[in-house]
């Protein structure tokens, strides 16, 4: 493999997936992240120095995009505008970033014949009911809710056409919800983590009935490591690691964890278009790429991420009354 280009490594999940191949490989990692409201250089900048190239840039621009495709192995593509409730309030970066971006970097892979690998959400398949014994498989139909899920299932179909019309050497793969470290303070479960330790009472849409499939960024690196290394072209692999839980549940683990009466939560405005439930059958990649989660204690996991969210206060604090006030303004 050699030299790793990532895309959004400034961000949640990508650069964790940093910290996961400096920790586990020896490739060399350059990062290209705009460094929007959402990326964080802090999350990367202790890591090695010889082993790590940061470029802050667009992947919509062309001119950015190309050299570093052409001086790289494989791609990674984690960048996007990533957030439901953002894309309710203003679609248009998830189109610029989530559809242009994904087409340019395609386009570069595609010129310079590099591997490409796409990083993608189960919100492209719809939701379930609480009660369906299905689960998500590769063979699901896509039926997106929100902007932002019809625009990552927009650049799943487009990498998608450029496998068949162009040869392009991809690989897709479609996670389910993600927690752990360096992750923004706008999200479910750091949203509360954060709340809680600033005397806030947690904020639990509607009923809080709505099943997420939790899985840690760890798990999700290795699994994208794993198709990188072994996946078959032209194929899409489902991320999850058989973690569904509620959202109350989630809230009531975190308030325990933190020393809280378990009902110290407020309900508040449901999120237009909510999402019930998502669950991942994983078999495929579990089956054919030999891949296992190694998180599958998901208290524990809990715990963890509490200790880093009261240990790493500088990381997060810049973002919380901001988004917060944001939060606030929608009646959440
Ligand atoms: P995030 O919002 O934390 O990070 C996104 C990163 O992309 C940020 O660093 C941001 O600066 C960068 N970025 C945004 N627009 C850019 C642009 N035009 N050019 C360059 N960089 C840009 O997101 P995340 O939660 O880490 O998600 C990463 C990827 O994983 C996304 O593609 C998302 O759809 C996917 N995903 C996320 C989850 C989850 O639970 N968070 C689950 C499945 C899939
Ligand atoms: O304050 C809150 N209260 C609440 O009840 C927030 C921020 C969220 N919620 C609910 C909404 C969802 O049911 O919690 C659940 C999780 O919400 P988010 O963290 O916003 O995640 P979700 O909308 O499920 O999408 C996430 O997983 C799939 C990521 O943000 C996406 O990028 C990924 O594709």
């Amino acid at each position: 493999m050699g030299k790793i280009l990532v895309t959004g490594g400034a961000g949640f999940i990508g650069s964790n997936f940093v910290h996961y191949v400096i920790a586990n490989t020896d490739h060399h990692v350059t990062v290209l992240d705009k460094l929007t409201y959402a990326g964080n250089v802090e999350s990367i900048t202790h890591l090695p120095g010889e082993r790590l190239t940061f470029v802050q840039g667009d992947i919509a621009d062309p001119s950015v995009v190309e050299p570093l495709v052409a001086a790289s192995d494989v791609l990674v593509h984690y960048a996007a505008e990533s957030h439901n409730d953002n894309s309710l309030h203003d679609p248009r970066p998830f189109l610029d970033t989530n559809i242009i971006g994904t087409y340019t970097l395609i386009e570069a892979a595609r010129k310079h014949g590099k591997r490409f690998h796409h990083i993608s959400t189960d919100e492209v398949y719809g939701d379930l009911e609480l009660d369906d014994p299905e689960r998500f498989t590769e063979n699901t139909p896509y039926n997106p809710s929100s902007p932002y899920s019809s625009t990552k299932a927009g650049s799943d179909l487009l990498v998608r056409a450029w496998v068949r019309s162009f040869g392009l050497q991809a690989t897709i793969s479609n996670c389910s919800n993600n927690y752990g470290p360096y992750q923004h303070v706008e999200k479910f479960i750091p949203r509360q983590i954060t709340n809680v330790i600033d005397g806030i009472r947690p904020k639990l849409y509607g009923k809080g009935e709505n099943v997420r499939d939790w899985i840690h960024a760890n798990d999700h690196s290795s699994a994208v490591l794993a198709i990188i290394d072994k996946g078959r072209i032209g194929e899409t692999y489902l991320i999850g690691a058989d973690g569904e839980k509620n959202n109350k549940d989630v809230v009531e683990l975190i308030l325990s964890h933190m020393g809280q009466d378990n009902d110290a939560y407020d309900h508040v405005v449901d999120r237009p278009g909510h999402d019930l439930r998502y669950a991942i059958d994983s078999t495929k990649l579990r089956t054919e790429l030999d891949w296992k989660p190694e998180f599958s204690n998901f208290e524990a996991g809990i715990e963890d991420t509490i200790k880093w969210y009261r240990d790493n206060e500088a990381w997060w604090r810049p973002q919380k009354a901001e988004t917060e006030a944001k939060y606030k303004e929608q009646g959440q």
